[in-house]
């Protein structure tokens, strides 16, 4: 028999809780789409559900035994709740499409270290889609499980997620004139490639990528070399899982899971999918 993975029971749990209270946010946003009158720590506007989806999930993974911190993209510091494990969350990706109600998701990352930590520190990662139907791709021990989620109940989809050979899609995050000439050269072949599905929520195109094979990026930009999306609560977990599906994942000139973290807030350009075209963008920006 197969020694159980190190930190399996906590794992469980954090799973657990993340399964329960992903179809409490989605009943939540309703009433919740409006902004409150603060910023996040990246400087950027807070709706109302970010903050109380933030409020939800620390509430619910820092009574956890063997969880010992908690940090989101919400707020400013770490949450130190005891010995063991630190989560970290993006509570509501892509909020910005409350508004125009489409698509969003929810982003962890379970870390054997203490925050901000290295992708190397990893010991699971997954994300939520809230789409027509409320799923959610759990990435541990080399596998990824996709799950249905009701408020009852979760049942497999799929037991080992993999991004399929023949990619078709493509979705690229900033302005084109924003884009650095290296990045546009790629992107003028990948357009004669591939299909474009951007929804403006990386959880929602990310798992398009999953699905069909392809490449999402929120590059460096001109005005943004760092990019948009942050490190420990975007880059990691979603690099982890498309690599644990068969993919790759880049900042550009490393795997994700290869930059060292400095900041718990930092930003970094984003680059996954099928590892073809991740091979290619990282020879294009050579
Ligand atoms: P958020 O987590 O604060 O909502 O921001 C991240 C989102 C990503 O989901 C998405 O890829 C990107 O911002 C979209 O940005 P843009 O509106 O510039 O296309
Ligand atoms: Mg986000």
């Amino acid at each position: 028999m197969k020694a159980a993975e190190p930190h399996a029971e906590v794992v469980d749990e954090i799973v657990d809780a993340i399964c329960r209270s992903a179809p409490e946010i989605r009943r939540g946003l309703v009433g919740r789409r409006g902004m409150v009158d603060e910023e996040n720590p990246s400087g950027e506007a807070q709706a109302e559900a970010d903050v109380w989806a933030d409020e939800l999930l620390e509430d619910r993974l820092a009574s956890i035994d063997g969880v010992g911190q908690y940090a989101s993209e919400e707020r400013p510091a770490v949450v130190d709740c005891g010995e063991g494990v630190a989560v970290a969350v993006d509570p509501l990706d892509g909020s910005s499409n409350l508004k125009s109600n489409n698509a969003m998701g929810t982003i962890f990352g379970v870390y054997d270290a203490e925050l901000p930590a290295a992708g190397t520190d990893l010991v699971a990662a997954g994300y939520v889609l809230y789409g027509p139907i409320t799923t959610l791709l759990v990435a541990y021990d080399d596998t990824v499980v996709e799950y249905e989620l009701t408020s009852e109940d979760r049942g497999v989809v799929e037991r080992d997620v993999s991004i399929p050979d023949d990619p078709v899609v493509y979705g690229f995050g900033g302005r084109v004139p924003d884009w650095p000439d290296d990045f546009a050269d790629y992107v003028d072949e990948v357009e004669d490639e591939l299909k474009l599905r951007y929804g403006g929520a990386m959880i929602a195109d990310v798992n398009q990528i999953v699905t069909y094979g392809g490449i999402f990026a929120y590059p460096a930009l001109e005005s943004a070399p760092d990019g948009k999306l942050r490190l420990q609560f975007e880059g990691i977990p979603i690099g982890y899982v498309v690599e644990t599906a068969g993919g790759a994942s880049s900042d550009g000139t490393r795997s994700l899971l290869d930059v060292e973290p400095t900041e718990l807030h930092q930003r970094v350009p984003l680059h996954v999918g099928s590892t073809e075209y991740v091979e290619r963008l990282e020879a294009a920006l050579d």
